[in-house]
């Protein structure tokens, strides 16, 4: 197999679930990690119970790790100071604990609400500049920023997948354009964990659907191309022919979340 020992993070979340069976081809021995529990380990797996912001357990949790699917952390909007410690510090830890152990490669599930305040009238590449839409959103932003520094400064390569909505079905009009299909998204995390060279690389995770927001030329190098399409899912959406679209969850990339409440604490 390609790897002796792969780690994913967050894996007892929605997509962790689904990538603890369609990786195990990729490594001997999987390493799955969460703050959750995982249940027992099967062939080919180890666990590790643990918080992210936890520096000493990521340590010792990255020992002979080669490569990283980094999918830990708060998944939605929630208060800055929960954020800061599940992704900031809890990427920060990974990151500093991953170069220390010579890992070669994190794929990081980075997210669209890294430009959510785009709006449904813009078309961007991974050089446009970055409009999170939530404390979440910068959250994302900084665990890029703290993997473009690491490949600068040490060498240890990174994908940010900035993904759009991996769920089983689109769940609104929203979705259809930001939809990425679990097998679409073990194909993005298979081209960007086996190119050759990645450096650091910018990848929008989001399946042949009809309409697009996001353009990844600029992530050609890693030959990823989408199979599925929300297109399957027309019926149960309906294209209204409005354009611009001017229904509020539709107005910006992130949807609803460049509209939630903002929390600094509880
Ligand atoms: P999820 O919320 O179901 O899974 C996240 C996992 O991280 C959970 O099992 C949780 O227990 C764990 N976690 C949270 N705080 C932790 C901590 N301090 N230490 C250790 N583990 C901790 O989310 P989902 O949908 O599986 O997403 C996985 C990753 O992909 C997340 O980083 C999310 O931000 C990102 N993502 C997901 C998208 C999607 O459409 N599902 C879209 C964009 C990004
Ligand atoms: C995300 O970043 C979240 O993790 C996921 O739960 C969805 O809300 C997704 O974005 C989305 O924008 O649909």
């Amino acid at each position: 197999k390609p790897f002796k020992r792969l780690l994913l993070t967050g894996a007892a979340g929605g997509l962790g679930k689904i990538l603890r069976d369609r990786i195990k081809p990729w490594a001997d021995v999987v390493v799955l990690s969460d703050i959750a529990d995982l249940g027992e380990a099967r062939e080919g797996e180890e666990i590790v119970q643990c918080d992210l912001a936890d520096k000493a357990a990521v340590m010792k949790m990255m020992e002979g790790v080669e490569a990283v699917l980094h999918f830990g952390g708060i998944s939605t909007e929630n208060t800055f100071e929960n954020i800061m410690h599940a992704n900031i510090l809890g990427t920060a830890n990974v990151y500093e604990a991953a170069h220390k152990q010579g890992v070669k490669r994190i794929i990081f599930a980075s997210s669209n609400h890294t430009v959510g305040f785009y709006r449904n009238t813009d078309y961007i590449d991974a050089s446009a500049p970055t409009r999170p839409d939530s404390f979440y959103g910068v959250s994302k932003c900084f665990g890029e920023q703290l993997a473009s520094y690491y490949w600068d400064r040490t060498g240890l390569e990174t994908v940010s997948l900035r993904i759009g909505s991996s769920f089983p079905e689109p769940k609104d009009r929203r979705m259809m354009v930001t939809w990425l299909s679990y097998d679409d998204l073990v194909e993005a995390l298979r081209r960007s964990l086996f190119a050759t060279r990645v450096g650091y690389t910018i990848l929008f995770g989001m399946s042949d659907n009809d309409v697009a927001w996001w353009d990844n030329s600029k992530a050609a190098h890693l030959g990823y191309q989408a199979k599925d399409s929300s297109s399957q899912f027309d019926d149960h959406f309906p294209d209204t022919g409005e354009y611009p679209d001017t229904n509020a969850a539709v107005t910006y990339h992130g949807g609803a979340f460049a509209l939630a409440e903002m929390r600094y604490k509880d």
